[in-house]
């Protein structure tokens, strides 16, 4: 039964009916194209994970924007997808030009930006410019969630699809500059404040996930377990995410099938290997078999 009327259990049964078509005569071109800007060096791993997850997610194609000295890591680990090499600054990517995002985002139906790329001032322009310059779906993780702090008025007068946020407790106490002990003593206040104030969907990552909308709706997770406490496994809920909005769904019914698949996924994994030590990747390679057990 839901909660009140603007808050509602994120059930199996809400999960399938938002499961995107997949017309049979479909090829990797009607399944979107996703652009992933993540990675930096030692933090390679979140840009792979992530990177599969988007593939896994049944998006048609993947290119992923590294810094240049990555690059090569990156191919050698998923095959699968495109690389874009950026011009870098100490293992992070540095600020790039606006004419060369526009080359990058060219043809794409989605965006994923943050995990692994570290903090710096170039990462903060980058995300800004993309704020102001891409007008489709966006979903922002990790340590691209940093330039939301103080951008209130570019994302209200953003005219575009809502992004997708997907903050841990830490890193939505750090967008409201306060303490994750306050975060977690009202998590849906948290949530739904954030949404509504910059017009975002608000992913708060934890037990259970909230998915909350612009318009105040919100959704409470039922799917997932501790396995997913384990490094890489937000990096894989981002890629998931970003590869459904390429698919074409809404930032709301991204957020939430993506959340939905990615739990029950740990769901599957527990009944096989246990409470604890699921390697992220794993997560990435049940999302397939999720999704179809949900049809
Ligand atoms: P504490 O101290 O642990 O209790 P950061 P990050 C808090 C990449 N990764 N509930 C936490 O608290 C990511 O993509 C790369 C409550 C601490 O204060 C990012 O780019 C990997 N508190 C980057 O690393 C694998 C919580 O938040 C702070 C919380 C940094 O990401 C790993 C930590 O936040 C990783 O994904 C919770 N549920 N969760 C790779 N293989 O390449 C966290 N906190 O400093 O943003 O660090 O989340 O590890
Ligand atoms: P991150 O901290 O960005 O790697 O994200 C961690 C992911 O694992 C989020 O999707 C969390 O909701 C999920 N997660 C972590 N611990 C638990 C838990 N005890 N129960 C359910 N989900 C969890
Ligand atoms: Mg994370």
């Amino acid at each position: 039964e839901d909660l009140d009327e603007s808050c509602f259990w994120l059930t199996a049964e809400v999960a399938r009916s938002l499961l995107p078509d997949r017309p049979c005569c479909g090829h990797k071109g009607t399944f979107g194209h996703l652009l992933l800007i993540a990675g930096s060096r030692g933090k390679s791993g979140a840009a792979v994970l992530a990177a599969k997850a988007g593939l896994r997610s049944g998006a048609g194609l993947v290119t992923v924007a590294v810094p240049g000295s990555q690059q090569a890591i990156v191919a050698a680990a998923v095959p699968e997808v495109m690389t874009e090499a950026m011009a870098e600054d100490q293992g992070k990517i540095a600020s790039a030009a606006a004419d060369a995002l526009s080359r990058l985002t060219v043809g794409k139906q989605a965006l994923a930006i943050g995990p692994g790329l570290g903090q710096s001032s170039s990462i903060q322009t980058l995300v800004t410019r993309l704020l102001d310059d891409w007008k489709g779906p966006m979903v922002l993780d990790a340590d691209a969630l940093n330039v939301l702090a103080d951008a209130t008025e570019t994302l209200r007068r953003r005219d575009a699809e809502p992004l997708v946020v997907t903050p841990h407790p830490g890193e939505m106490a750090r967008l409201l500059g306060t303490t994750v002990a306050e975060v977690e003593a009202d998590r849906p206040s948290a949530a739904r404040d954030f949404a509504r104030l910059r017009d975002v969907v608000v992913v708060l990552k934890g037990a259970p996930t909230l998915i909350a909308s612009p318009a105040g709706e919100l959704a409470v997770n039922s799917s997932g377990n501790p396995l997913l406490a384990t490094a890489g496994s937000g990096d894989v809920l981002t890629g998931l995410i970003g590869g459904l909005l390429a698919q074409g769904l809404d930032s709301f019914a991204a957020a939430r099938l993506g959340v939905y698949l990615h739990g029950a996924a740990a769901d599957r994994l527990r009944c096989r290997i246990g409470d604890a030590g699921m390697l992220a990747g794993e997560l990435a390679a049940e999302i397939p078999p999720t999704r179809q057990a949900l049809k």
